[in-house]
């Protein structure tokens, strides 16, 4: 399963996320570190289900009347505050959980209302533009001390006749979550000295960036949109290539209206239906979810996740099947699984990622929107429905 990982200072507002995109109980406070151990959970990227090409919507618990939601790995770590590489607030700790993340949610207190270690403030009084920048610096300071820290192994290994650079950084490296491809792009663009003791301290730290970039993209999540000038987060989209304006405590209120009754609302929805039955207070309250809704086009908590998911990581949606005319599997369930798959990946690579068993013994393939068959290296698109003849199925 994808891995994403909520990051950013203390008290931005991750854990309410979080909370909001899994459903699950833990602790929010406006104070700073109130996450200590990191909350792992589920949530799901939203997408459009194939069923709406039939007559029939399908019966998945995570499609709802065609809104379907594919299952990825969200966690919660403790805010990181700057100087976290050289341990302070919970510092290196904090660093080490993000190793398995494949991308990053940098979540950002748009308001301006807390200050650069996530204490409270004013609303307005910290410039959230400067907190950009700091998690990847982190980030890539953190990687560079792991990289100088294991130098020493790499120069005693050059010392055999038989020493390969690449072999010797890729096994390093490989510790940090990166893999093989990954190590080879970023080798690919950086000129470097296959001697490890030519390797001056700034080819290091460039290491370092480059294979952050390549293995941790991120998104800026600009939180508490609710209360953010328009001017702030004009100058967060400014300052960063991809930045959702959020409000995880609406998502979080109309996800637990939702749960009550009290409004309908599915998660990504540009809009809501509130009930005749919520009380005054609760409707301004709710209304003023939804003109966050209308003025960015959702509370983003989902857009954040869907654009990380589609957009960062380049993913599509896959749906195999054992009978492809009903769409069933051998249960007669309809679209029972979605697999997310990165763009470009075949019929093969579904089967691999259904079971490595039904990989190995892969037989063809059968495009079941189309009813044929398709080749071994065919490029699979979003929303494609496939059968897979297995000699083990
Ligand atoms: N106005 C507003 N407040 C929010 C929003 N999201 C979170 N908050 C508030 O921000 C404060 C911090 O929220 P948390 O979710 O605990 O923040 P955190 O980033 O997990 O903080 P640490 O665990 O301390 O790192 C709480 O008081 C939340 O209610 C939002 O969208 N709008
Ligand atoms: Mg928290």
């Amino acid at each position: 399963m994808l891995s994403l990982a909520l990051a950013g200072k203390p008290n931005a507002g991750k854990s309410t996320f979080y909370t909001a995109a899994t459903m699950a109980e833990v602790d929010v406070g406006n104070y700073p570190f109130t996450t200590i151990d990191a909350n792992r959970g589920v949530s799901y990227a939203r997408t459009e289900c194939p069923c709406l090409n039939r007559d029939q919507r399908c019966d998945s618990d995570n499609c709802n009347d065609g809104k379907r939601y594919v299952p990825v790995e969200l966690y919660d770590v403790a805010g990181l505050v700057p100087g976290a590489h050289e341990g302070r607030g919970l510092g290196n700790q904090f660093l080490d959980e993000l190793t398995d993340a494949d991308a990053i949610l940098h979540v950002v207190d748009a308001s301006g209302g807390t200050n650069e270690e996530g204490e409270p403030v004013e609303v307005g009084e910290h410039d959230p533009v400067e907190d950009i920048d700091f998690i990847e610096d982190e980030m890539d300071r953190w990687l560079a001390s792991i990289i100088e820290r294991n130098w020493e192994t790499v120069e005693r290994q050059s010392r055999s006749p038989d020493f390969d650079i690449d072999e010797a950084l890729g096994e390093m490296l490989t510790g940090v979550g990166a893999t093989e491809a990954d190590i080879a792009t970023v080798l690919r663009n950086i000129d470097y000295p296959t001697d490890p003791l030519g390797w001056t301290d700034e080819l290091k730290r460039s290491l370092a960036s480059d294979l952050r970039a390549q293995t941790k993209p991120l998104i800026v999540v600009a939180n508490k949109a609710d209360i953010a000038s328009d001017g702030n987060i004009e100058r967060l989209r400014e300052a960063a290539d991809i930045v959702i304006p959020t409000t995880a405590d609406g998502e979080l209120a109309l996800r637990r209206g939702a749960e009550a009754g009290l409004v309908e609302y599915d998660p990504g929805d540009e809009s809501v239906t509130i009930s005749e039955e919520v009380s005054d207070q609760q409707r301004e309250g709710l209304e003023q979810i939804q003109d966050v809704i209308d003025e960015w086009g959702g509370t983003g908590v989902q857009q954040a996740l869907d654009a990380v998911v589609y957009d960062v990581l380049d993913q599509i949606t896959a749906y195999p099947v054992e009978n492809e005319t009903k769409w069933t599997d051998s249960k007669g369930r309809m679209l029972p699984d979605a697999h997310l798959l990165p763009t470009g990946s075949t019929p093969l690579d579904l089967a691999y990622a259904v079971h490595s068993d039904i990989g190995e013994g892969y037989l063809h393939a059968v495009d079941a929107q189309e009813g044929r068959r398709i080749s071994e290296d065919h490029e699979l698109t979003e929303g494609d429905v496939i059968k897979i003849v297995s000699t083990a199925n």
